[in-house]
């Protein structure tokens, strides 16, 4: 089912300021507010995709709420709650506690695999759902948790599906791995090694750094002397870039691969000309292959005069899920939303994302694996 914005229910606005973008809307004294909550981490490596996260559901919501909400009769206003989890588990944990007591109705986010697990476990017993956006590790929506949904394919499929690039493409025979320690970097490269060994991969070695890591000069001079055909990277772009750069640097010939969390624009700038060595996966459609991508990123960049960076789609199109399950259950309240979502059939930008709670989590829709390109724009092969 495509959304469509309900213009019969523009008068329940008691005003649409346009003079400027963006558009703001006052709540009329007897519409009925839902609070969406939101979390990513809006500070620290990863704040250029929580911030594009966060505007991605401020846009749903801005558009909803300028073209009037009727849920079971009444006047709904949304409002965003976004709340800053830093990309840090603890404080995630701390923000989630947050949104559930200030009553978000739903949550879109987190953004990281390390946020969105321990977070996940305060939403499921508040029986509210969670939308990440992003979180590819399977753990996610394998711990038997109702609320928990994901737009995203995981690292399951990511992983191998670089390791059979390495191989069949690239014609590698020898690869070096590294990490990050995180839920997302970690287990995307245990998933890698894990098919690369099963295709015959020899794994020369597999060294771990942190999310916060700037200086691989260490870590890259061993491996340049175990001279690998490829390097696998499980992280994100922040520090992904630094280490296609100093790879590069240190005269490392061999292809850098890498998961979704690298593969943004931001990359380009962080890792220059050295760009060109990496190439990284996406765990969906790229934007320009999305049913009404195009059509998304006009009204992205009209309102926020800056381009996409990654996941906006997904949380803009995650606002429009939640407010398709209102609409089916007529009702606002977190256990008729939670109930809904099941049977959920929505084509939003992304197309009809493959929505995927614990039982279909390992039946991914998109997989693309793209080659980042030096002026940062991820092309499909
Ligand atoms: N999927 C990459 C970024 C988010 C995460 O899973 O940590």
């Amino acid at each position: 089912m495509r959304h469509s914005l309900n213009k019969r229910a523009q008068f329940t606005i008691s005003a649409v300021l346009c003079v400027t973008s963006p558009c703001v809307a006052r709540a009329a004294p007897d519409n009925i507010v839902v609070k969406i909550g939101h979390a990513a981490p809006l500070t620290g490596g990863s704040a250029h995709l929580g911030k594009d996260d966060e505007n991605g559901a401020r846009l749903a919501i801005e558009e909803i709420n300028a073209a009037g909400l009727t849920v079971g009769g009444k006047n709904v206003m949304l409002e965003l709650l976004s709340e800053d989890d830093a990309g840090d588990p603890r404080q995630a944990t701390q923000v989630a506690q947050k949104l559930v007591d200030d009553k978000a109705v739903p949550v879109i986010g987190h953004l990281n695999s390390g946020t969105s697990i321990p977070a996940s476990r305060i939403y499921n017993d508040a029986g509210i759902v969670e939308i990440s956006p992003s979180a590819t590790n399977p753990t996610y929506t394998k711990q038997g948790f109702k609320t928990t949904y994901r737009l995203v394919a995981t690292d399951a499929q990511q992983g191998p599906v670089l390791a059979d690039y390495a191989s069949k493409v690239l014609k590698a025979k020898t690869v070096a791995i590294i990490d990050d320690s995180t839920a997302y970097g970690q287990g995307l490269a245990n998933e890698f090694e894990k098919r690369a060994k099963a295709v015959g991969l020899t794994v020369v070695s597999h060294d771990a750094a942190t999310d916060k890591s700037i200086d691989f000069r260490g870590i890259l001079t061993k491996i340049k002397g175990e001279r690998p055909d490829v390097i696998m990277y499980g992280g994100m772009d922040a520090t992904g870039g630094p280490f296609a750069k100093q790879a590069t640097q240190l005269a490392i010939p061999a292809k850098i691969l890498a998961g979704d969390g690298v593969c943004t624009p931001k990359v380009a700038g962080l890792a220059g000309t050295a760009s060109k060595n990496i190439i990284c996966s996406i765990a969906g459609l790229p934007l320009e292959k999305m049913e009404r991508g195009k059509d998304f990123e006009k009204r992205y960049v009209a309102r926020f005069n800056k381009p996409i960076e990654v996941y906006a789609p997904f949380t803009y199109d995650a606002v429009y899920i939640i407010v398709d399950a209102m609409k089916r259950s007529g009702s606002i309240r977190a256990k008729d939303i939670l109930a809904a979502m099941p049977s959920t059939s929505y084509t939003g930008s992304l197309g009809r994302p493959g929505l995927m709670p614990k039982a279909t989590s390992n039946k991914a829709r998109y997989l693309s694996i793209s080659t980042s390109t030096e002026n940062g724009v991820c092309s499909t092969l």
